[in-house]
């Protein structure tokens, strides 16, 4: 007996556009799509047809799954040598009275601050500042370490670490090594923005490029180490220049297997220098999660960034592919709401999360920053 699924029932409608039909037929079976096939689902695909799409694709890969972790960040400072046109949050090293740096004392004690916490995980970035160099933040990394060493430490973009590297003379593999045994575990996915040369050009300029970025990812992932994929979306970019950055990653990750997860992340326009570009809309955000999950079929994890997105579409986004919304988070982040998402102060408890994954009829499981399964609710 067939069983008929809503994208088998879905390829059954005989008003479904043939090229449609065929790249779905493609999906159903577990084939690779191509970056033609790709941009023809942006272009002509309706909403419903890729959310029930990337929903196969995600049933087939999670099952009803929905992955969070109880988490924090620290933002060591917002000072910056660069100055990203959709970045909110910067100040230059001239105006650093404006923002904030923090010493090796002051991380320390927020990390101590949940000592009688189950967080499993500290995600750390910020901006490039010309004065914290690898040493300061090895420094940081042990001393994390040896207060709570079962504590994952997921850090720094490769746009921090290309400059932490080259300011100090070290090659990307010299550099990771130190700061991996220093107690660095995984990479964060920020920095990537968009790869295409001309875009990255207009609009962060000056910061590691894309073969600069993949080879900061693929020392990582020589060492063991795992990471995450980001692209910003939703500015000045095309269609083409998205499926062209995924398209990197999924040959990158084809290699190194090295990724864990792809986070889309909605150009905010709130306050920064490409104010006057729109943001997407919610049809168009859907869209984004539902093609990414298609196409990046060898990424584990599709991850919906709430703080980003607002946790309301994020809860959306669990239909249109995606199986993780990050985490607790504990209202330790000012990036998003610098930029002007609708989350000022972002936090959920562990019981929030659930309920906001069990309202859309998923299965919430909480998981460590590697995908080890902590408690199923
Ligand atoms: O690289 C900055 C983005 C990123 C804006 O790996 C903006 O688990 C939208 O990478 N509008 C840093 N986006 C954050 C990041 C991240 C976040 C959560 C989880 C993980 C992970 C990684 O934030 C930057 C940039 O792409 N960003 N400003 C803005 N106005
Ligand atoms: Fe600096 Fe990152 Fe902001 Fe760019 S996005 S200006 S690198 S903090």
């Amino acid at each position: 007996m067939t069983t008929i699924t809503a994208a088998s029932g879905i390829l059954e409608d005989p008003s479904l556009q043939p090229k449609l039909r065929q790249i779905g037929e493609k999906i159903i079976s577990g084939k690779r799509i191509s970056k033609e096939e790709a941009l023809h689902l942006f272009e002509d695909g309706s909403l419903a047809f890729l959310g029930a799409m990337a929903n196969h694709v995600r049933e087939s890969k999670h099952g009803q799954k929905t992955y969070f972790n109880r988490n924090f960040h620290i933002e060591p400072t917002n000072v910056c040598v660069f100055s990203c046109k959709f970045c909110s949050y910067s100040r230059l090293y001239a105006h650093r009275e404006e923002g904030w740096e923090l010493s090796i004392d002051d991380m320390l004690n927020i990390v101590k601050k949940y000592d009688d916490q189950a967080v499993t995980e500290v995600h750390i970035v910020g901006g490039v500042h010309p004065k914290m160099d690898i040493h300061y933040f090895a420094d940081l990394l042990r001393k994390i370490k040896t207060h709570r060493p079962g504590l994952h430490i997921k850090g720094f973009t490769a746009v921090e670490l290309d400059y932490m590297f080259r300011k100090a003379k070290m090659s990307i593999a010299e550099g990771m090594l130190y700061l991996h045994k220093a107690g660095l575990d995984s990479l964060p996915g920020g920095g990537a923005e968009i790869f295409d040369p001309e875009i990255r050009e207009q609009i962060s300029a000056d910061k590691v490029n894309a073969d600069g970025w993949l080879a900061i990812h693929a020392a990582a992932h020589a060492l063991g180490m795992h990471s995450n994929a980001t692209m910003l979306y939703g500015h000045i970019e095309k269609y083409e220049h998205r499926i062209d950055h995924m398209d990197r990653l999924r040959t990158m990750q084809d290699e190194t297997k090295g990724f864990n997860c792809f986070i889309p992340l909605k150009f905010r326009n709130h306050d920064n220098e490409m104010s006057y570009v729109p943001e997407s809309g919610i049809v168009e955000d859907m869209k984004m999660y539902a093609v990414a999950r298609i196409f990046m079929d060898n990424f584990p994890h599709l991850k919906a960034y709430w703080p980003m997105l607002g946790r309301q579409n994020a809860q959306l986004t669990l239909s249109f592919g995606v199986n993780d919304l990050d985490g607790t988070i504990d209202d330790t982040t000012k990036i998003y709401s610098m930029a002007g998402s609708e989350e000022q102060k972002p936090s959920m408890s562990t019981t929030e999360l659930v309920n906001l994954i069990k309202q859309a009829k998923r299965k919430p499981v909480e998981r460590d920053t590697l995908y080890h399964e902590i408690i199923e609710y």
